[in-house]
């Protein structure tokens, strides 16, 4: 299915509404073809690489429409990313423009007539990149079919409608605010208000502002949320309906001082840049705490040797100029993660094969960050690991054999990657722990 169709049913079903802030819908439509002309006059054409390195703004969300109109692909990069995570990128989309701050204004074309393009479900929407263990991260080639998949689940399972008020404070460069926030928007026809970012100390005046009903977040937003002063906090638990988490895993004693604080169950969701939602709690029924609830409609999952595997149309096809082995010979898709199944089939996650850290629902793979390391001058041997903390859910600590200057460390970790990537501790060790084979034991290390 061409993604516009179901977009559609907003932009032109829906054109009169109140969509983002003051826009309407109308108002979307005419300014996502206005930046789709100006990447016509640009040269762009189908399949080409669109990069985008910016904040949440509405720029970004005309920047994606425009794509989706010209079956352009959207590469979203992590605006905390520095010139290294970004040379990566670059070099393996190879997008015919990069576009920053600076060049918004010189995407604008007079022309608001909707470009046309033949496109189907099988066109390439968007390449999101994810870190591999290997350290090298792979761009997800994710198809209008795997998006729309995905929008329809989650708009019907949630029971979203236009007559909700949507409050996204997650950014759109990944899977969550991207697949799950704009395309229920969209689908649904509500009125959305996007924050440039979630800040905890503005965060509960745009609750008790926007008074929306509903709301997406990853553990460490909850985690902050739980600071509320409990007035406003029931004020804000009148308007809502629906509370979504996802991303990392959310601990059972903050649903529980959640639902204390708010009045709402958290609904818990699983997915992947690669897949999208695989799983949900019901929205009617039991939210089991600790669980990720049932397998989404159309998605079909199994556990082997303790990993579960997803099929569906939510799932992608395979990653960009990048043979990988990650789908079984039946067509399912190897999550890395581990789980079990209740016997009412309720899944709980149980932690992942990989040594995946997870802060604040941003991936980190210690790799990455160890050979950075091993480039500075003293460090012969250098592991990460995550440790447990308990607002973001893990943080990386380096731990280091070699004659070093750990705060030389954390500016050369600074000035090179991503903030949250930064090891929190600079560990000096006499040797790091390795079996006979010489795999480092991450686990004798945390
Ligand atoms: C965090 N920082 C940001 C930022 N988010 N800076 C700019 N823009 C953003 N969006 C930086 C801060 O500058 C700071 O850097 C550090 O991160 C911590 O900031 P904080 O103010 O202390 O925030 P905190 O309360 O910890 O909350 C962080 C957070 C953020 C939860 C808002 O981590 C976040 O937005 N996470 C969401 C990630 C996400 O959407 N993941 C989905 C992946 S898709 P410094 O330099 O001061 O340390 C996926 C699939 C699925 O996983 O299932 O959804
Ligand atoms: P990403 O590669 O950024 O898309 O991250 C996907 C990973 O996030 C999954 O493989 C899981 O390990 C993790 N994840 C997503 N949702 C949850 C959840 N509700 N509970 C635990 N882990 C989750």
């Amino acid at each position: 299915m061409n993604l516009l169709h179901l977009f559609d049913l907003s932009l032109i079903g829906r054109a009169a509404q109140p969509a983002l802030d003051d826009l309407t819908f109308a108002d979307v439509e005419a300014r996502s073809n206005r930046v789709a002309n100006a990447l016509r006059a640009r040269g762009f054409v189908k399949g080409d690489r669109l990069a985008v390195y910016l904040a949440n703004r509405p720029e970004l969300i005309d920047l994606f429409l425009a794509c989706v109109k010209l079956g352009v692909i959207f590469v979203p990069v992590n605006i905390l990313y520095r010139e290294r995570e970004i040379a990566h990128i670059t070099s393996d989309a190879e997008p015919k423009l990069f576009v920053t701050e600076n060049e918004l204004a010189s995407l604008t074309s007079d022309d608001a007539t909707r470009p046309h393009e033949q496109l189907d479900g099988a066109t390439p929407a968007a390449i999101l990149y994810t870190s591999g263990t290997t350290g090298a991260s792979k761009g997800a080639i994710l198809r209008h079919d795997n998006f729309a998949a995905n929008a329809i689940n989650l708009t019907t399972c949630w029971q979203i409608t236009e007559r909700d008020r949507f409050l996204l404070p997650l950014p759109l460069f990944h899977t969550h605010a991207l697949g799950n926030g704009l395309h229920c928007w969209l689908l649904s026809g509500c009125r959305m208000r996007l924050l440039e970012r979630f800040d905890h100390r503005t965060a509960v005046d745009e609750l008790l502002d926007f008074e929306p009903t509903l709301f997406f977040g990853v553990p460490t937003v909850y985690v902050r949320l739980l600071d509320t002063p409990p007035e406003a906090a029931q004020r804000i638990g009148k308007k809502m309906r629906l509370f979504v988490s996802g991303s990392a895993p959310l601990p059972a004693h903050v649903l529980e001082a959640f639902r204390e604080r708010f009045g709402h169950t958290i609904l818990e969701r699983y997915g992947m840049t690669e897949t999208f939602m695989n799983c949900s709690n019901p929205y009617v029924g039991e939210r089991r705490a600790g669980t990720v609830g049932f397998p989404l409609p159309g998605v079909a999952t199994r556990i082997e040797n303790g990993e579960l595997l997803v099929k569906g149309s939510n799932v992608f096809s395979g990653y960009w100029r990048r043979e990988v082995d990650a789908f079984t010979p039946d067509g399912y898709f190897r999550t890395g993660d581990l789980a079990s199944v209740s016997e009412d089939g309720y899944i709980t996650l149980l932690g992942r094969r990989s040594d995946l850290i997870i802060s604040g629902g941003f991936n980190i793979y210690p790799r990455e960050i160890e050979e950075l390391l091993l480039e500075q001058p003293g460090v012969r041997e250098a592991a990460v690991v995550g440790v447990e903390d308990a607002l973001r859910g893990e943080v990386p600590v380096a731990f280091l054999v070699g004659e070093f200057d750990a705060a030389q460390l954390e500016a050369a970790c600074r000035s090179q990657l991503a903030s949250f990537k930064v090891p929190r501790k600079f560990e000096k060790v006499n040797a790091i722990p390795r079996t006979a084979l010489g795999k480092v034991q991450k686990h004798l290390l945390r």
